[in-house]
C-alpha cells in the first residue's frame, strides 16, 4: 500500500516527466519485498526522499558560433543522491535532452553506482546542445562556457562529472581545461574519462562494453553455457558497442549485428578483426548518425530504417543504443525469435511494458542495464582513486578490478533475489541490492 501510494503520488506530480517516473517505478516496484520488510522506511518518508534530487541546477550556456552568431543553450546538473559518495555521473549533450531525461539518468545512476561497491553517489547532467555538424572550435567554446557556469558547484569530493552521449574524450579535455583555468589548481579528480596524459585511466574507454561482456559471461556460466562461439546482436555502434565488440571477439564470441539511426548492419562473419573493430571506433567519431559505411566498406548487408530485433540467427541480444529503444512490438519479436539472453546495456533501453513482457517470458533471461553497464562508472571511480593517489595503474590491474567488480555485481544481484525467494531474477536482484545500500546509508545519516 505504502509503495503503491508513493508511486501514484510521483506519477501525478511528475506526469510531464515520463522517463523519470519510469525509472523510479522500476526500482521501487522491484525493491517491494525489501521495502515491505522495513516498516521504518515509511516512518522516515524514505521513498519520497529518494525520489527528490538533493539538488538540481539549470543554467544558461551562451557561446558564439563560427559565423559570429550568438547561440543560447540550456545546461543541467542533477545532484541526485550523495549518501554513499560524491555525486558521480556523466554529461549528455543531445538536442532533445530535457529535465525528465536528466533526472531519470541521475536516479538510475544512484542505484547503479551503489552496485559497483565503490563510494560514489548519483548525478547526471548535460545540455540540449547538438554537437552534430559543429566545428572543433565551436565545441571547445561551448564546453568552456558550460564549465564556466558549472565549475563552482563541482569538485573531486563534491560532484565528479564524466562523459555520456555527445561527450567523449575531446569534450572532457575542454571541460577539464576550463575548470583548471578557472580554479587555478590541478584537481584532475573533478572529472573522469580524461586523456591518459593528464590523469585518465587505462581501460576507461572500453570499460562499459568490457564490463557488459564480463557480466554476460557470468550469466552464461550460471546457465551452464559458454561465451565461446556465441553470436551477439548489439544495437548502437558507439563507444559502448565498440567495447562489447572488442571483448566479445577476444573471448571467442562474435557480434554479427549492430545498428545506428540509419538502420542496421549484418556481418555474418562477425566484427572480429582489428581492422573492423578500429573501423567501428573511427566511424562513430566521424559519422555519429550512419552505420551504413561499415557495410559498404566490408561488403555486408545493410538494412535501412529498420531494427534487427526478432532475427533468429543470434544467441544474445544486447540493446546498447538509447533509452526506450525496445518497445512492445520489438519485445514480441524478441520473444518469438526464441533467443534466450536479453542483456540490457544502454540506460533503461526497454519500455516498461516491453520489460514486463520479456521478464514474463520464462524462456528468456533478462539482465538489467544498471547492473550490466556499471563497469563504466566503476572504472571512473578507479580513475578517481588513481588521481587522489597521484599514480596510475596498469592495464592489467584495472581490467582485473573491472572483471572482479562485474562478477561481484552479478553475485550480489543473485543473492539479493534469492534472499526474497525470487529465483534467478537479476532485474529484481540488482534493484534490491542497489536500493538496500542507498537506503541503509540514508537511514543512518538522519532525516534530511
Ligand atoms: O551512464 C553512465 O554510467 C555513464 N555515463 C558513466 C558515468 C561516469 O561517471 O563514468
Amino acid at each position: 500500500m505504502y509503495i503503491d501510494n508513493e508511486i501514484e503520488r510521483i506519477r501525478q506530480k511528475y506526469h510531464n516527466q515520463p522517463e523519470f517516473v519510469q525509472s523510479i517505478e522500476e526500482v521501487f516496484c522491484s525493491a517491494k519485498p525489501l521495502i515491505e520488510a522495513h516498516p521504518e522506511y515509511q516512518k522516515a518518508d524514505l521513498l519520497h526522499r529518494m525520489a527528490e534530487p538533493e539538488r538540481m541546477f539549470r543554467f544558461r550556456v551562451v557561446w558564439t558560433d563560427d559565423e559570429g552568431k550568438v547561440r543560447t543553450n540550456v545546461g543541467y546538473r542533477c545532484q541526485f543522491n550523495g549518501a554513499i559518495g560524491p555525486y558521480k555521473g556523466g554529461l549528455r549533450f543531445q538536442k532533445n535532452i530535457n529535465e525528465s531525461i536528466i533526472k531519470f539518468l541521475a536516479f538510475e545512476q544512484t542505484y547503479k553506482n551503489a552496485l559497483t561497491g565503490l563510494p560514489i553517489g548519483g548525478g547526471k547532467g548535460g545540455s540540449d546542445f547538438d554537437p552534430a555538424g559543429r566545428s572543433e572550435d565551436e565545441i571547445m567554446r561551448f564546453c568552456q562556457s558550460f564549465m564556466t557556469a558549472l565549475y563552482r558547484y563541482i569538485g573531486p569530493d563534491i560532484d565528479v562529472p564524466a562523459g555520456d552521449m555527445g561527450v567523449g574524450r575531446k569534450e572532457i579535455g575542454y571541460l577539464f581545461g576550463q575548470y583548471r583555468r578557472l580554479k587555478g589548481n590541478f584537481e584532475n579528480g573533478v572529472i573522469t574519462g580524461k586523456g591518459l596524459s593528464y590523469g585518465g585511466s587505462l581501460i576507461r574507454p572500453e570499460a562499459t562494453g568490457y564490463g557488459a561482456v564480463y557480466f554476460l559471461n557470468e550469466v552464461l556460466k550460471h546457465e551452464n553455457d559458454k561465451l565461446e562461439g556465441k553470436r551477439i546482436g548489439v544495437s548502437g555502434y558507439g563507444n559502448v558497442a565498440w567495447g562489447i565488440i572488442k571483448k566479445a571477439a577476444e573471448l571467442g564470441a562474435k557480434v554479427t549485428y549492430m545498428s545506428g539511426p540509419d538502420g542496421y548492419v549484418h556481418d555474418e562473419e562477425g566484427i572480429c578483426t582489428k581492422e573492423k573493430i578500429d573501423f567501428v571506433q573511427e566511424l562513430r567519431l566521424t559519422d555519429p548518425l550512419h552505420c551504413k559505411p561499415y557495410a559498404d566498406r566490408f561488403g555486408c548487408e545493410f538494412v535501412p530504417g529498420k531494427k534487427f530485433w526478432g532475427t533468429k540467427d543470434v544467441d544474445i541480444y544486447m540493446p546498447a543504443a538509447v533509452q526506450n529503444d525496445v518497445d512492445e512490438v520489438s519485445a514480441q519479436k524478441i520473444i518469438d525469435s526464441g533467443v534466450k539472453y536479453y542483456i540490457e546495456v544502454a540506460n533503461m533501453p526497454t519500455t516498461a511494458q516491453a520489460l514486463e513482457m520479456l521478464r514474463g517470458c520464462k524462456d528468456i533471461i533478462v539482465a538489467p542495464s544498471k547492473a550490466v553497464n556499471a563497469g563504466g562508472v566503476g572504472v571512473s571511480a578507479l580513475e578517481m582513486s588513481q588521481n587522489s593517489e597521484r599514480l596510475s595503474w596498469s592495464e592489467e590491474e584495472v581490467d582485473e578490478l573491472l572483471h572482479l567488480m562485474m562478477k561481484n555485481i552479478h553475485k550480489n544481484s543473485m543473492i539479493a533475489a534469492s534472499e526474497f525467494n525470487l529465483g534467478y531474477d537479476l532485474v529484481a536482484g540488482a534493484n534490491i541490492a542497489g536500493f538496500k545500500k542507498v537506503a541503509e546509508a540514508m537511514m543512518e545519516q538522519g532525516v534530511f
